[in-house]
């Protein structure tokens, strides 16, 4: 018998011994009313009035039910600023020395304006929709607000970038609400997986957080060695198998593992094949359906990695991933050293899936939780 059945039926011995004393004592109990009604009869002693009983105090509220294995936890960061100063500088630099000479020398907001910003933003990476987008915007504001000065256009510019950025219209995304909290991390060859993996672990467990990794990208023997190295980096556990082996397996036994050990967040790798959407397709969806019978609802979160610097390639991933499987947000990566930054404002738009990390680095700490109106700052910062 375990230990905890031990302690159950020992609980269930002393109940039903505890009934039988009640019983008894209250047997004892009548036969002592009976004596003492008879005493008093004898002495005709008229017995004392009955006192008032004294209030009820009371009942203490009882505490809200809680739900098993409840689990609650808000990722938080402070955008640091310099870093992701730093890591848009080229788009910035770019971006900016461009709308320059589009405002020069001009004293209205004009279509020959509007024209050639649109032409800024469209080589600045933002994607052709979503400038259209922004652009109309621009055009309906100076319309209504009759803005006329040229170099009034960066603040209207950067108000309409803003909006247009694709959030969660509450904080959802930043919170956790499963333990454990499955999240796969999807994405092409060599776009900064395993990396994110490593920094996302660090992130997690400088939160507090008890974070597993499970080496699903079993396709290259170095991709497990590698995904070690980061767990070792980030002084987290990690769960592997064989190269070769099934993905779905190794999938299952971090999950199984997470479950016996109590982690808060499992970080599951796959492989970045993308030559065949339909197997991609079948083994993402696969590793989902394996983990859903341990876990409810697991993954929680699919997070597709983008690499930044690939510009409009990162947005022809992103149509392909997210007709594979359900993305629930993007990590856009080497965000640092690249002048196509600009990448981020259209791929969240034309998705409708928020950004909710950035890579700014190679290095563990180089991540950042992405805060539209920070990283617009930063788009449009000056030094
Ligand atoms: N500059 C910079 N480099 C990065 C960033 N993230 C990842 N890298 C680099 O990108 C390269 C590929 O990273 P990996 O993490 O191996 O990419 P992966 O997607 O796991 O690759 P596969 O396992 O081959 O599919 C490495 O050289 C990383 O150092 C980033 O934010 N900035
Ligand atoms: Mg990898």
């Amino acid at each position: 018998m375990n230990f905890f059945k031990r302690l159950f039926s020992f609980g269930k011995k002393k109940k039903e011994n505890d009934v039988e004393s009640d019983v008894n004592q209250s047997l004892d109990s009548d036969e002592a009313i009976e004596e003492d009604k008879l005493e008093l009869k004898n002495k005709k002693i008229k017995p004392e009035p009955d006192q008032e009983p004294e209030p009820e105090p009371e009942p203490e509220p009882d505490p809200e039910p809680k739900k098993p294995n409840s689990f609650f936890k808000r990722l938080f960061k402070k955008t640091d600023k310099k870093k992701l100063d730093k890591s848009l500088e080229k788009t910035s630099k770019s971006f900016l020395e461009k709308l320059k000479t589009v405002v020069l020398g001009k004293s209205t907001v004009d279509a020959a304006v509007l024209d050639d910003l649109e032409e800024i933003l469209i080589t600045s990476d933002v994607g052709v929709e979503t400038t259209l987008k922004i652009i109309d915007a621009i055009e309906e504001r100076v319309k209504n607000e009759k803005y006329t000065n040229a170099q009034e256009l960066d603040l209207i510019l950067k108000e309409e970038i803003q909006n247009i950025i694709y959030d969660e219209k509450d904080s959802s995304i930043f919170e956790l609400k499963d333990k454990p909290h499955v999240i796969m991390v999807v994405g092409v060859n060599g776009v900064g997986k395993t990396t994110s993996i490593g920094k996302l672990a660090k992130f997690f467990s400088s939160q507090g957080l008890s974070v597993l990794i499970g080496a699903a990208d079993t396709f290259r023997a170095a991709a497990i060695e590698q995904l070690e190295m980061w767990a070792e980096r980030a002084d987290v556990e990690i769960v592997k198998q064989n190269m070769g082996s099934d993905p779905a397996s190794v999938a299952y036994d971090t999950l199984n593992s997470a479950l016996n050990k109590n982690y808060d967040v499992v970080i599951i790798d796959t492989a970045g094949r993308l030559h065949n959407k339909i197997n991609l397709m079948t083994e993402l969806s696969k590793i989902g359906r394996v983990m859903n019978k341990l876990v409810h609802n697991a993954p929680h979160e699919i997070i597709l990695v983008l690499d930044g610097s690939t510009g409009q390639n990162a947005f022809e991933q992103a149509k392909q991933f997210s007709e594979a499987t359900k993305v629930t947000s993007l990590m856009v990566t080497k965000l640092d050293g690249t002048a196509k930054g600009g990448v981020v404002i259209g791929i969240s738009d034309q998705l409708s899936v928020p950004v909710k990390y950035i890579g700014t680095g190679e290095k563990i700490d180089d991540i950042e939780l992405f805060d539209k109106k920070d990283f617009v700052e930063s788009f449009f910062n000056k030094n």
